[in-house]
């Protein structure tokens, strides 16, 4: 056991422990506990520093800064983020094909992994049990796409292949979409726990309770995350404008600067809508998505102003 400082990377999170890979193999590490040094709390894909200790054995002494991270609304606090993962290179945001096209949902995951500030992808799996229908045509104006059966092998080359070596890739997405299983299948062996799909309604059951970030033979690294269920965004809007590229790309054609698309005269949105060209449905996403975050960003306003009374720590979570 060495007894110096080492850098290691978190694989995974678990109750104020981590599990900490470092050279000669994975530590568990306190975190969350008064010996903490650290100033802030680890998430897996964090390059940390793990100093020994007589009695709790190793200890984050350091979280190293973050090259990008993907950060959500803390779903517990109203008004404070929550890192999710950190030092991704690759955001893959996974819909399975058994189940009908949710653009929004899809939507409001692309926001997610473009904030992050890596490379977005979309991944559409479980291939042998839907088709690929025109619906998704859109989804390639914003990220490569990857049609995948985790099942029968279908398209696990090209996404292994997308991760270069060295990059980290991270799967998001609800449960039951495959996440795990594509982790399985690009390593090449069991390595990350999945679930079996209830037959009745195919809703695959919420199994990965703690993230894992596993080491591919080639080099990169691809991380397994849990379902998310609740994804508020977070001070996202330049993702945002991403993710809606075809609408923002029209905005300089209103009359307003600051139009809404609503009901404001010569709003070149609201005419490409009635042309046929941008779907009302899609708009009405976006401006709520919009709406979201003037609204956060208001909150976020009002509490910098509030004189803070009771405020909790929120460098400590589990
Ligand atoms: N038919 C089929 N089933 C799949 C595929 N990928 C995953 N599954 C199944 O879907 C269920 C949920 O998968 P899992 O990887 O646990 O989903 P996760 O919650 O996103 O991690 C499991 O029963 C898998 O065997 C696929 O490409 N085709
Ligand atoms: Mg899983
Ligand atoms: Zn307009």
């Amino acid at each position: 056991m060495s007894s110096e400082a080492q850098l290691g990377r978190v694989v995974r999170v678990d109750r104020g422990e981590v599990d900490v890979l470092v050279e000669e193999g994975e530590l568990r590490v306190m975190s969350g506990s008064q010996r903490a040094q650290a100033e802030t709390a680890p998430v897996t894909g964090d390059w940390v520093v793990v100093a020994p200790d007589d009695e709790v054995g190793f200890y984050v002494a350091l979280v190293l800064p973050r090259r990008t991270a993907m950060v959500r609304r803390d779903p517990a606090e109203q008004v404070s983020d929550q890192v999710l993962v950190a030092n991704i290179d690759r955001v893959a945001v996974v819909h399975g094909l058994d189940q009908a096209a949710n653009d929004a949902r899809i939507e409001r995951f692309l926001v997610l992994a473009i904030d992050s500030g890596a490379e977005p992808m979309i991944v559409l799996n479980k291939q042998d049990l839907g088709e690929v229908s025109d619906e998704y045509g859109w989804l390639e104006t914003v990220a490569p796409v990857f049609t995948t059966s985790a099942e029968d092998g279908t398209g696990i080359d090209e996404l292994r292949n997308a991760i270069g070596y060295g990059e980290t890739l991270v799967f998001i997405g609800p449960s039951g979409v495959g996440k795990s299983t594509l982790v399985n299948a690009i390593f090449g062996e069991q390595v990350a726990e999945t679930s079996e799909v209830r037959s009745r309604d195919r809703r695959g059951r919420h199994t990965t309770t703690t993230r894992e970030l596993i080491e591919l033979p080639s080099g990169g690294v691809v991380i397994d995350t849990p379902g998310i269920r609740a994804i508020g965004l977070w001070a996202a809007d330049i993702a945002l404008d991403e993710v809606f590229a075809d609408i923002v790309a029209l905005a300089p054609a209103c009359r307003f600067r600051d139009c809404t698309h609503r009901q404001e005269p010569n709003c070149a949105v609201l005419e490409a809508v009635e042309n046929g060209e941008i779907q009302a449905i899609r708009l009405a996403r976006y401006q709520l998505l919009w709406q979201e975050l003037a609204e956060q960003a208001r909150d976020i306003e009002l509490r910098k102003r509030a004189p803070s009374t009771s405020k909790r720590n929120k460098r400590r979570r589990k």
